[in-house]
């Protein structure tokens, strides 16, 4: 049985949480491949809401197992706070969450690294999450880092004093001015680990082939955005993982021939958080609207998102890259009350018209050309079939499919389960 996979074509922050939570109930194994706590997925159901960061989105479903697969990195201190927001729910996480022996470790020195980082980089910083993502997954390309599977070993903490001493050499390095008591975070960490050591550990990719075999239905959960990819987002400001359809390969051990539906979620308009650049971002009323009516605030950090209209050349490059076949388009409701609507469909850059992502689209160098469509005033929060959409919402719909080339089989209309419109 293939390998479903559901993957944000924006920068993030696309609804991915609410759609793997609404299609769950399809699905035997819910798995996260790369990413790790800077991830933050909302869900919400029943009048509650539910951030999530390290644990799949299946957890809330009684059938789905949820796997955290060898491309993710993991925070014991961030994982435990998650599990201790799950005590009220009641789910038995022994045998619901599984965790890869291959997934890194973010240590505590990994956290103060991002910091320091970024402080070093002053004004041209990444605006990371501050979660020690960039570090850790660079000890793992750089073959230092720690693993799940090192802590059944019985000397974990000699392997962790010789990796947190060099960690402390390199952010005296940085010659930063960063506050920390070590001994601090280490007795944090340290507690967290005992925790995430009562769990069960897996090999994952095993565990995933024998699903494959026994006909399970697997869904592979992604995180952050395409345009956040290491290799192929806006670089430098990306995120540390790959993000894209590939990533779920090397992440959970899937074979490439074993991929079936690639779920594209995307925003009917867009958002940014960090820095880096963004052609379409508006600093005006209409964004600023955007902000407010989407509630568009770092799920994570708390930090506002940048927005700005929908950016055609970007999406048709995500959808490119990961061979979408089915897309989702979320807070179409959001859009209500604007008059007119734009949407980027190419850039000018360096003088040129063009339709597709350049190296790089540093700001400055390139700049929206947008169609102008009609905006609708009907709210859509209350809707529940496409029968009911307003005039205007069609023909939005229509124009991106039509340019996209492949359909929008789920359009979002709020913030809960509910407000979920399949379209035939
Ligand atoms: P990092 O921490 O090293 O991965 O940051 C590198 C860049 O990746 C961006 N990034 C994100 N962008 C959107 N959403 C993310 N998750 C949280 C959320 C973020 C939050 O759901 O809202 O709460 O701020 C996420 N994670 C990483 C980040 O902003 C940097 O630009
Ligand atoms: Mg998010």
């Amino acid at each position: 049985m293939a390998v479903d996979l559901l993957l944000g074509l924006q920068w993030g922050d696309e609804g991915k949480g609410k759609i793997v939570d609404v299609l769950t109930k399809d699905y035997d194994i819910i798995a996260r491949f790369q990413g790790g706590p800077n991830a933050g997925h909302t869900l919400e159901f029943d009048g509650i809401k539910h951030v999530l960061h390290t644990i799949p989105s299946g957890i809330f479903h009684e059938n789905a197992v949820n796997v955290v697969g060898n491309g993710v990195v993991i925070d014991p201190v961030v994982f435990r706070k998650e599990l201790d927001n799950l005590a009220k729910f009641d789910i038995d996480i022994k045998s619901k969450l599984l965790i890869s022996r291959k997934a890194h470790l973010i240590l505590p020195t990994h956290r103060l690294l991002d910091a320091a980082s970024e402080a070093a980089k002053g004004k041209a910083k990444i605006g990371s999450t501050l979660k020690g993502i960039g570090p850790t997954y660079m000890d793992k390309t750089g073959r230092n880092g720690m693993r799940v599977g090192d802590l059944e070993l019985p000397n974990w903490k000699k392997k962790y004093r010789a990796l947190a001493n060099k960690h402390e050499a390199m952010i005296d390095f940085y010659n930063v001015d960063i506050q920390y008591d070590l001994k601090e975070l280490e007795d944090e960490f340290c507690a967290a680990v005992e925790v995430l050591k009562s769990l069960t550990f897996i090999d994952s990719e095993e565990y995933i082939y024998q699903a494959q075999r026994e006909n399970k239905k697997i869904l592979a959960e992604g995180a952050q955005g395409s345009l956040l990819d290491i290799d192929f987002g806006t670089y430098p400001y990306v995120t540390s993982s790959n993000t894209t359809a590939a990533g779920a390969c090397t992440g959970l051990g899937v074979s490439p021939g074993q991929i079936g539906e690639v779920f594209g979620i995307f925003k009917a308009y867009a958002t940014r958080v960090g820095s880096g650049p963004f052609p379409t971002e508006l600093f005006d009323e209409n964004g600023e609207t955007m902000g407010r009516v989407g509630n568009e605030f770092g799920a994570t950090t708390g930090r506002p998102r940048r927005c700005g209209w929908l950016d055609l050349v970007a999406l048709k490059y995500a959808v490119q890259i990961n061979g979408v076949t089915q897309l989702m388009m979320m807070k179409a409701d959001v859009l209500s009350g604007f008059e007119k609507i734009q949407v980027c469909t190419a850039y000018k850059y360096n003088g040129k018209e063009i339709t597709h992502l350049p190296y790089s689209i540093e700001d400055g160098n390139v700049s929206p050309i947008y169609t102008e469509m009609k905006g609708w005033k009907k709210d859509l929060t209350g809707l529940s079939s496409e029968e009911d959409f307003p005039p205007a919402l069609n023909d939005y719909i229509a124009f991106l499919e039509k340019e996209l080339e492949v359909p929008i089989k789920i359009v979002s209309v709020g913030p809960d389960r509910k407000q979920t419109v399949h379209r035939k």
